[in-house]
């Protein structure tokens, strides 16, 4: 029986091409990956973990954008259909009340989430060491700051699309300072997305993942309870080998898993995903699904260096998170 995906608007332009023929993965790249190369714009050293929403029927956009002198900061663009980006030559400019909350030290791997009545912007901020900074828009013209929502260490915040249990509700993943050879994931509630509380532990390190785990895209509310597509970082002889896979969490307390596949969804394997400035890296920040048809496309990190596809279905997608499921 089909999964009924609830709360899903239609996305008529959502960028979509059928699997090669004679695939049976419940997953595929795009044919013409990468969609934005690293030199898209002019100083770019890379254009990798970004986040794409549908945006007044074309789609917006916040990218990371390490320039050539590694400086990370996150930038604005906009595209009709989803492949073809104009990105901004410079960062956003966030309005932030508070000198010291605003002050920039680094921004990178946005996320980007449709709640109530604004976009809402979660990054990586550099304030003494990494946190999860939030910002939003109403329209993607000005952008404004808040408080960041921990104290450092902490990466990868990623807001749920609509409250739960009448608060907003974030995971996010407790880190170091460097390379952080750990980490699990955790969900927390706020009031007024400034305070956080109720945190609950999500998801701990598995076999293709065994070093640390981090949410991916907005999470894609189904029937069959919150699909969280997340990444997942092997530690080889070589160094990390970061790749994605999916679980499905209860509707009502998200912190609770339902099913967990075991193997992971998608790992680099393609020259794209495993040459770059870090290679052996798929990292996903974003994945839109069109609620007419249940096609999905996740937009991807690739070797820190440029930003992929991939596409699924819905349906499919929940159907092996079940299928593949162990229990943890
Ligand atoms: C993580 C983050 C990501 C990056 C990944 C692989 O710690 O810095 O932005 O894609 O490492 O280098």
């Amino acid at each position: 029986m089909p999964t009924r995906y609830t709360n899903l608007p239609p996305i008529p332009n959502l960028p979509w091409e059928e699997p090669p023929a004679g695939s049976n993965s419940v997953i595929w790249r795009y044919s013409k990956n990468p969609v934005i190369p690293r030199n898209l714009i002019p100083r770019a050293n890379s254009i990798f973990n970004s986040a794409v929403i549908p945006f007044r029927g074309e789609f917006a956009g916040v990218f990371r954008i390490d320039d050539t002198r590694r400086v990370m900061n996150i930038y604005r663009g906009f595209s009709k259909d989803g492949l073809a980006w104009n990105i901004d030559h410079q960062p956003i400019q966030f309005l932030c009340d508070d000198p010291e909350i605003g002050r920039f030290q680094y921004r990178y791997d946005p996320r980007v989430c449709w709640c109530e009545d604004r976009y809402w912007v979660t990054w990586c901020n550099g304030y003494h060491g990494p946190t999860i900074g939030i910002g939003y828009t109403y329209d993607f013209e000005a952008f404004y700051q808040i408080e960041n929502a921990f104290l450092p260490f902490n990466r990868n915040g990623v807001l749920f699309p609509r409250k739960i249990r009448g608060k907003y509700a974030m995971f996010s993943r407790p880190s170091d300072n460097g390379h952080t050879p750990f980490g699990d994931i955790y969900y927390s509630e706020s009031p007024d997305m400034v305070h956080w509380g109720h945190h609950r532990w999500v998801l701990g390190p598995g076999t293709w993942c065994y070093t640390k785990v981090g949410a991916g895209p907005t999470p894609i509310e189904t029937s069959e309870g919150w699909l969280l597509i997340y990444h997942g970082v092997l530690t080889s002889c070589n160094g990390f080998v970061y790749s994605m896979s999916a679980v499905l969490l209860d509707l009502e307390q998200p912190w609770k898993v339902i099913y967990r596949a075991a193997p992971y969804l998608l790992s680099p394997q393609m020259l794209y995903e495993c040459v770059g400035d870090v290679p052996n890296v798929v990292f996903p920040c974003a994945a839109l699904v069109d609620g007419a048809t249940g096609r999905m496309a996740i937009y991807y990190g690739a070797a820190d260096t440029v930003t992929a596809m991939a596409f699924t279905h819905v349906d499919d997608l929940v159907d092996w998170v079940k299928t593949e499921a162990i229990r943890d």
